[in-house]
């Protein structure tokens, strides 16, 4: 018996072929998906049947498409059958049918997956929302291999977007350090720690004055500070006090503790601002700071109403209540405040950082 090979887009258009030649009775024996031997986007598959008449009278018609295969082959189907209950080869048929769908579909998801990959490790590191799209998006394509690479390259991509200062604790020259920010996120304790730091350990020459006289207890918790490191103490209620108080200083370093009022008091930011912008002569470092733990929409409703007191750069505590360090770089990242110090504990003096971008990093994602 001498099969012949049809060629059509699909199973059924092959059968089709071998039907106009064969008529009903037609015998089958194989079917196999071949390529068409093009590349890219030309390519693609076509079914290749091999079949020969059942009734040695029915007339041929070959289309042109096909060719003669002199083999025999052992395992032969009639046509007829496959207009009737599913066969064996039918079934084998439908399951590669199923197999290439599967595959496809398994393709056209892994070329969406490493975006969405790279932002659930952002996420799952506490970098979120649009920090976490902005960083996975500049991931370039070649990286997105495998979860180590990916997580490598959004290691690097974060290294290269968060900014840092060098502290300012050691440069020479009059200046003033203050930080600023909502209630309880550690302001008099970021510059208690700053303080003791610039005094015992770099021998700075230190004065404070405090700004905060609305908190009970905020004048004496600071000034018995003041007084346990032996530096001047001022109390400033108003702007005049604190400009003649400031601009009469003559130690190296002035920190200033600030009050915690409502990011929407706007009379006391106000106040705050009009301080700050009191100082002549020196630097002014302002540090907004915030925790490691707030929430993105929080994080910018603070990020804007510290806006107009003009912050320097960024302070992020209480990362060690923080499960995730990534809402430091969030914090950064929404800001557009470079980082000048980190704190994970709320122990005077050790527990403030300076920091570099690969310290973050290593925050982060962890040293392994
Ligand atoms: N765990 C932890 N606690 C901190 C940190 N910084 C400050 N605190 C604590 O947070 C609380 C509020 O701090 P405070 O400096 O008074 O906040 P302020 O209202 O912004 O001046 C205090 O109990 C501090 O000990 C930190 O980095 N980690
Ligand atoms: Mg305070």
């Amino acid at each position: 018996m001498q099969f012949e090979t049809f060629r059509g887009k699909d199973v059924a258009d092959a059968l089709a072929q071998v039907r106009a030649a064969y008529g009903e009775n037609a015998i089958v024996g194989s079917t196999r998906f071949i390529s068409n031997g093009m590349h890219g986007a030309f390519s693609h598959r076509v079914v290749e049947v091999t079949a020969a008449p059942g009734d040695m009278t029915v007339a041929r018609r070959i289309p042109a498409s096909s060719s003669v295969n002199p083999s025999t082959r052992p395992s032969v189907t009639r046509l007829t059958s496959y207009s009737k209950a599913p066969s064996a080869q039918e079934s084998a048929l439908s399951e590669e049918i199923r197999n290439l769908r599967a595959l496809v579909e398994e393709m056209a998801a892994s070329s969406r997956k490493p975006k969405d990959r790279a932002i659930n490790i952002l996420e799952s590191l506490g970098i979120e929302g649009t920090s976490a799209i902005e960083i996975a998006k500049g991931v370039s394509k070649s990286s997105r291999v495998s979860n180590e690479a990916l997580r490598l390259a959004l290691a690097e991509r974060v290294a290269n977007t968060v900014e840092v200062i060098d502290s300012p604790l050691e440069a020479p020259g009059p200046m003033v350090i203050s930080c600023i920010g909502p209630a309880g996120v550690g302001k008099t304790t970021t510059l208690a720690k700053l303080a003791a730091r610039a005094y015992f350990e770099l021998g700075r020459s230190v004065a404070i004055i405090t700004l905060d006289t609305f908190r009970v207890g905020a004048v004496e918790q600071m000034r018995r500070f003041a007084n346990l490191l032996g530096v001047p103490f001022e109390v400033a209620h108003d702007v005049e006090t604190f400009r003649e108080f400031v601009n009469g200083c003559t130690e190296d370093i002035v920190f200033i503790d600030t009050p915690s009022r409502s990011p929407s008091d706007t009379v006391a930011l106000k106040r705050l601002t009009d301080c700050l912008a009191a100082v002549e002569g020196r630097e002014a470092h302002i540090f907004l700071t915030v925790p490691a733990t707030l929430r993105a929409r929080d994080l910018d409703r603070v990020i804007k109403s510290y806006r107009e007191v003009n912050p320097t750069a960024l302070v992020v505590t209480k990362l060690d209540e923080s499960e995730a360090a990534g809402g430091a770089v969030c914090a950064s990242l929404r800001s557009q405040l470079p980082f000048a110090f980190i704190c994970d504990g709320p122990r005077v003096p050790e527990d403030v950082h300076e920091v570099s971008a690969s310290d973050i990093v290593n925050r982060v994602f962890g040293n392994g």
